[in-house]
């Protein structure tokens, strides 16, 4: 029986609890957008008193320096209409070249923008707003999630916005850029080990990922096979998942503790890691608990695999299907 996606997106169900992640966000997307807008502030603002992300390197905000410097210009109300338009995903000029870049090209931008806000220099939240009771509704929610989930809730909702290019056709697409490289906050460690697991693909998958060695990492996988990155679809085939890796996964720092194996009758192998992740942008400051579901085929190739923020710290040791 050949293996496919979808039914190895289901592998290990049954272990899976939700994550508080997309409630907290559909709380969000409920919210008016001045409302989201002064959400997102006072919860960025809140977090950076204990945690701050680090300053993007000079390499990456200068794939940014043309809409911040446009914006630096502008009138407040200008301003202000400029983050009502990513909010709203608008059709604008700035909302379209947001929507282009990278997920950590819309961090950067945002967090520069937050310093700008912070000097005087870009208009703050508008004078006069009234805070609707929505918005203690959703930064309740967001009080009792964990560091490394806030940090995701944000991470996810600086992704949603700005105009959708994905409808876009490819002649309206800017030059391809270059990712710049994230630097490591965390030394190389080459003899990776997990509780109760020996299999060679997912020990040389972390191995390589921890080296932000992609090319490694993609030749453990079968030329179908597939990744699955939290809350979204499958991305399937090696270029593609070579892109994304390129883009999105630099710098990570993955320490898996434990895991299960299971051999199936056909010889292919469906394994459950949990351990703890970290993102340069916060380093040894945040560890966000996720598990790895693998799907292995009989040659002991990556077919799938999924990466599952965790809900709790407690189902990192929640690995059994009973
Ligand atoms: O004024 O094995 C607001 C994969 C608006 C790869 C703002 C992975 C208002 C395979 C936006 C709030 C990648 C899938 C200002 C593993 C406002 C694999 C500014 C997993 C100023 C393990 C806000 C990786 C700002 C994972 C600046 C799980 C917010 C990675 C900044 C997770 C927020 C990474 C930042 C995460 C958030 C990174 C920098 C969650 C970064 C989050």
């Amino acid at each position: 029986m050949s293996l496919t996606i979808e039914s190895a997106q289901n592998i290990f169900s049954k272990t899976q609890v939700p994550s508080p992640i997309p409630a907290t966000i559909a709380l969000f997307d409920q919210l008016g957008v001045d409302d989201q807008l002064a959400y997102l502030w006072f919860a960025y603002t809140e977090m950076g008193r204990t945690i701050t992300p680090a300053a993007p390197g000079a390499a990456r905000l200068q794939l940014a320096e043309n809409l911040l410097a446009q914006i630096k210009q502008m009138s407040s109300e200008e301003q202000t209409q400029v983050m009502r338009d990513l909010a709203n995903r608008a059709d604008t000029p700035i909302s379209r070249s947001y929507g282009f870049f990278s997920v950590n090209t819309k961090l950067a931008f945002w967090y520069e923008l937050g310093e700008l806000m912070k000097q005087g220099v870009v208009a703050p939240i508008p004078s006069g707003y009234q805070m609707s009771p929505g918005v203690q509704v959703v930064l309740e929610a967001t009080k009792k999630l964990d560091a490394g989930q806030q940090i995701t809730v944000l991470r996810n909702t600086v992704v949603g916005m700005g105009f959708d290019t994905s409808s876009l056709g490819p002649s309206s697409y800017p030059k391809p850029v270059a990712e710049p490289a994230f630097e490591r906050t965390a030394p190389i460690v080459s003899s990776v080990k997990i509780d109760g697991i020996t299999e060679a693909a997912v020990l040389s998958y972390i191995e390589a990922m921890n080296a932000d060695n992609f090319d490694a990492a993609i030749n453990l996988f079968t030329p179908d096979g597939a990744l699955q990155p939290p809350f979204q679809k499958p991305i399937v085939g090696r270029d593609a998942i070579a892109k994304y890796m390129r883009e999105e996964a630099q710098g990570l720092n993955m320490m898996p503790k434990q895991g299960i194996c299971e051999v199936q009758p056909d010889g292919s192998k469906q394994l459950k890691v949990t351990g703890v992740v970290q993102t340069p942008w916060f380093g040894v400051n945040v560890g966000m608990n996720i598990a790895w579901r693998f799907l292995i085929n009989p040659q002991g190739q990556i077919f799938f695999v999924a990466i599952d923020m965790l809900a709790s710290p407690e189902e990192l040791l929640s690995l059994r299907r009973v």
